[in-house]
């Protein structure tokens, strides 16, 4: 089948709700296997409650650096002083099959993306305020007061770049949210050039003489 998924960047500052907005949306029936995210390859400590291979696929420093020697990123980049990258054989296999794909990616991510993909579509995602921001990096309790410090910083940074993105939305009320989230991705879906390519024997039969 020819290529008709689409890539959807998710951009955020930490402790926006990015992951909460992104678990819900694979989880609503709408979803139904024709959307899934990406599990990217990073070489931060795992975290108590992450699984390897569900939230990220945990690996060294060198391993790191012989995928990206082999080519075998889409996009990388350095955040808060770790590697992130995001696999590409997995993502044209998902896309050739129809599949849309979440990326929780970076800035520096959105724009390697981008450039090689200008039909994917990318969103970013605000807390309500900065107090609320704060709350909620604090709430996590995962990490030490000197890491809260740091992302409070870098999710200055990352903001800044918000104008950068297709879609801009401010996760205040959480269903609302979601609701929009999932608005842009149906809108995306129904594109004439992809359905024309999903639905190409309907269409087919339909103009038939
Ligand atoms: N460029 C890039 N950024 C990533 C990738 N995976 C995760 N990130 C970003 O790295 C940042 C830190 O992610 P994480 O360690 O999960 O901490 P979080 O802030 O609690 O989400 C977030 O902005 C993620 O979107 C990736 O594969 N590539
Ligand atoms: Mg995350």
């Amino acid at each position: 089948m020819a290529h008709c998924g689409t890539l959807f960047i998710i951009s955020s500052p930490s402790g926006a709700g990015k992951s909460s907005l992104i678990k819900a949306l694979l989880e609503r029936p709408s979803a139904d296997g024709k959307l899934q995210v990406s599990v990217s390859h990073t070489t931060r400590a795992e975290r108590p409650g992450e699984v390897d291979g569900i939230h990220y696929h945990f690996i060294d420093q060198p391993e790191f650096k012989a995928l990206i020697e082999r080519g075998a990123f889409y996009e990388w980049a350095e955040v808060f002083g770790n590697y992130y990258g995001t696999s590409r054989e997995w993502i044209d296999e998902q896309l050739a099959q129809g599949i849309d794909i979440l990326l929780d990616i970076d800035w520096q991510g959105a724009r390697q993306i981008r450039a090689q993909s200008p039909s994917a579509k990318s969103i970013f995602i605000l807390p309500p305020s900065r107090i609320e921001l704060e709350r909620r990096l604090n709430a996590r309790q995962q990490d030490s007061a000197e890491v809260i410090k740091g992302r409070m910083d870098k999710a200055v940074s990352e903001m800044s770049h918000y104008n950068e993105y297709d879609y801009l939305l401010v996760n205040d009320h959480f269903d609302q949210a979601l609701n929009r989230l999932s608005a842009i991705i149906e809108a995306e879906r129904a594109n004439t050039d992809k359905q024309a390519i999903r639905y190409q024997d309907l269409l087919c039969g339909l103009l038939a003489e």
